[in-house]
């Protein structure tokens, strides 16, 4: 569970809770949201993975509830019940929707575009007041073209916009782990801090936070190149991470640079959990004749798409089992 009672109201009475995803695009929206609109919340936020935050804290009749960067399908129970409660939802997100219904209390600002992310929607709302910050979050959300085009119409230099990438990057960066306990910062500190900063050319200029972010992940990269495969063969190879919060925050993050940086070969990353079983995310090398997706079905919470899937928990006990499949398989 991660509720982050940052800020509450003593009595009975009605509270506001903002909850958004603990990356660089919750964060942001939040940030543009709380500068035009200032509100002393409930911090409710988690690790990126962390997506059912809804659920998270109980409401009455007329708490107002804010919603940034997380899926209404997955929170769907949750939202219902805080609508029964008589709670006002505004809510602003880009993940998949299927299940939404009409409410009169559920304000939804929602569009699937690849080229949108949640702080991009809640600029619009703004009326583009505080744009510099969905420019950080599109960098931050991994859309590289859309915060470039964003920059561009800002007028931004080169410079500037390297910049912007750069903070987006981090911010988004700072949000993976299993639990907040691996994470450099807890999201809704960072968002506190940020919260402070409309300018985030000073916020790189003069946060200690932002140069602690710069040192941790130039420290958590170099760990990646030390890296070897543990098998390999001619078509795929499999890494092993060891069960250290470096590498549960790192794993997305090897997996995206072994397929970008070699396309011939088919890749699993295997990153321990604090558990010991494993969490597995596969890249395929020929996502059309060899979906990553199939490959992870054939294992119970396994699942994806062609050319990037994972499995959620892999038995220890099944490592062996696994090893044969994939080298098999790919
Ligand atoms: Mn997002």
């Amino acid at each position: 569970m991660m509720v982050d009672v940052v800020s509450m109201e003593t009595s009975s009475a009605q509270c506001a809770y903002d909850v958004f995803n603990g990356d660089a695009d919750g964060i942001c929206a939040l940030h543009q949201l709380r500068l035009a609109h200032p509100v002393d919340a409930v911090l409710v936020t988690g690790v990126k993975r962390d997506v059912h935050l809804l659920q998270n804290f109980q409401s009455i009749q007329g708490d107002q509830i804010t919603v940034l960067d997380i899926s209404l399908d997955a929170n769907i129970d949750a939202l219902k019940q805080h609508l029964a409660n008589g709670a006002v939802v505004s809510y602003f997100d880009h993940h998949t929707a299927k299940k939404i219904f009409a409410h009169p209390g559920l304000h939804f600002h929602w569009d699937d575009a690849v080229d949108v992310c949640s702080s991009i929607l809640v600029n619009r709302h703004l009326n583009e007041k505080f744009a510099i910050w969905a420019n950080v979050a599109a960098f931050g959300d991994n859309l590289i073209k859309t915060g470039y085009a964003i920059a561009a119409k800002a007028g931004l230099s080169i410079e500037q916009s390297h910049q912007l990438l750069e903070l987006g990057t981090l911010l988004n960066y700072n949000a993976y782990g299993e639990n907040v306990d691996d994470l450099n910062i807890h999201p809704a500190k960072l968002y506190q801090h940020l919260h402070q900063y409309e300018d985030p050319y000073e916020f790189i200029a003069s946060s200690s936070y932002f140069s602690m972010l710069r040192q941790a992940y130039a420290e958590d990269m170099a760990m990646l190149d030390d890296l070897r495969p543990t098998c390999e063969q001619n078509n795929a190879a499999i890494y092993v991470l060891p069960n250290h919060a470096w590498a549960r925050r790192m794993s997305g993050l090897l997996a995206n640079k072994l397929a970008h940086n070699t396309n011939d070969k088919s890749f699993a990353v295997l990153t321990q959990k604090t558990d010991g079983d494993y969490v597995v995310s596969i890249r395929s090398a020929d996502p059309i004749n060899k979906p990553a997706s199939n490959f992870c079905s054939a294992f119970p919470s396994g699942g994806g798409r062609q050319s990037a899937a994972g499995i959620n928990r892999l038995p220890v006990q099944e490592l062996a089992f696994f090893s044969q499949r994939f080298f098999s398989y790919f």
